[in-house]
């Protein structure tokens, strides 16, 4: 298993940066053992496929639970509106507390207290309503990819306080995000105001194993410098409770890269190779590989098999950037 460090961090003490101090988790004195608070999931699922229980022991930190956030779907509340399915979504902006590692709490922007916000998910045609209440302190908005009018596009700011009501048909389908869209965008987004919107395909794909993991840095003293990494919010939280999986179960991976400060990153699964939808919008392989490049808000529908027991991490190929943070394990079982 890698350090948690950079390996230039190795050398005498006395001269590490604040930088890899912070990365270590003991720069400054404010320890504060992660909340630990254990919640009910439900969870939506294709029938078929084989998914291990939820584990009891996940920790949640600072409220947000990355084992449940892996296969949390929000389908929304749903009603038919002239022959129509419609989903509602109820997103509020907030500000709090999380607590990255030991040493380090950071304010995050966030949508329903956590980070990354709920992973909304329809299928392509329903139309989509998102009733966006800012209780942040400040303006905040919600722009989604995928086809809207302009009205929609959410660039325009929503004080604090107020209300907007987003609509629009789900379109095209495909792996899409949601993020604020408030200037500075690097710092809205670099604060934690984003999430996973999936829009299925009008015939679903086949059943699998449907995990979500978004990589995003963290800029904890605002030197426009990530100096922590994490896979759904939380850094290093796969490297102490990998994610189960079952052998010859086939897994579908969504990949999202948010990840400010840096062009771009790759992704590299261990022990196996990958086949890529391309932004999720096509229903055949577009290639086969072990190790993809994603720019910023990039993303791509990974699906693979392993046919061996045993752990396996996933990380970026930027070594500096996984051993901050971004890196994880899958734990194959029979
Ligand atoms: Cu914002």
């Amino acid at each position: 298993m890698a350090d948690l460090f950079d390996r230039s961090a190795i050398k005498k003490p006395g001269h590490w940066t604040r930088r890899q101090l912070l990365q270590l988790g003991i720069a400054g004195a404010g320890v504060a053992g992660g909340a630990i608070a254990l919640q009910n999931f439900t969870q939506k699922r294709p029938a078929a496929a084989r998914i291990p229980p939820m584990p009891a022991d996940a920790p949640a930190v600072s409220n947000i639970n990355p084992m449940q956030i892996a296969r949390d779907f929000d389908y929304g509340t749903v009603t038919r509106e002239n022959g129509r399915t419609v989903r509602e979504f109820r997103m509020e902006a907030n500000t709090s507390v999380v607590q990255l590692n030991s040493a380090v709490s950071f304010n995050t922007w966030n949508v329903n207290n956590r980070v990354p916000g709920p992973t909304l998910r329809a299928t392509e045609g329903d139309r989509i309503r998102v009733i966006f209440s800012n209780k942040a302190g400040h303006s905040h908005s919600l722009h989604f990819h995928g086809f809207h009018t302009a009205e929609m596009d959410g660039v325009k700011p929503v004080r604090n306080g107020s209300v907007f009501i987003y609509e629009f048909d789900a379109a095209p389908y495909g792996l899409h995000l949601y993020h604020c869209h408030i200037a500075p965008v690097t710092r809205h987004i670099g604060k934690g105001l984003y999430g996973m919107f999936i829009i299925d395909p009008p015939k679903p794909r086949p059943p699998a194993d449907e995990i979500l993991l978004i990589m995003a840095g963290y800029d904890v003293n605002d030197d426009e410098i990530n100096e922590l990494y994490a896979f759904n919010g939380i850094p290093n939280y796969y490297m102490n409770n990998p994610i189960s999986i079952y052998k010859n179960q086939l897994v579908r991976l969504y990949v999202l890269n948010m990840i400010e400060y840096e062009a771009a990153v790759t992704f590299h699964l261990h022990a196996n190779f990958f086949d890529v939808y391309r932004t999720g919008m096509t229903l055949t392989p577009s290639e086969r590989a072990d190790v993809i490049t994603m720019g910023v808000a990039e993303r791509h529908i990974l699906e693979f098999t392993y046919g061996y027991n045993g752990k396996y991490m996933f990380h970026p190929h930027q070594d500096v950037i996984a051993e901050a943070g971004c890196m994880g394990l899958f734990e194959v079982i029979a």
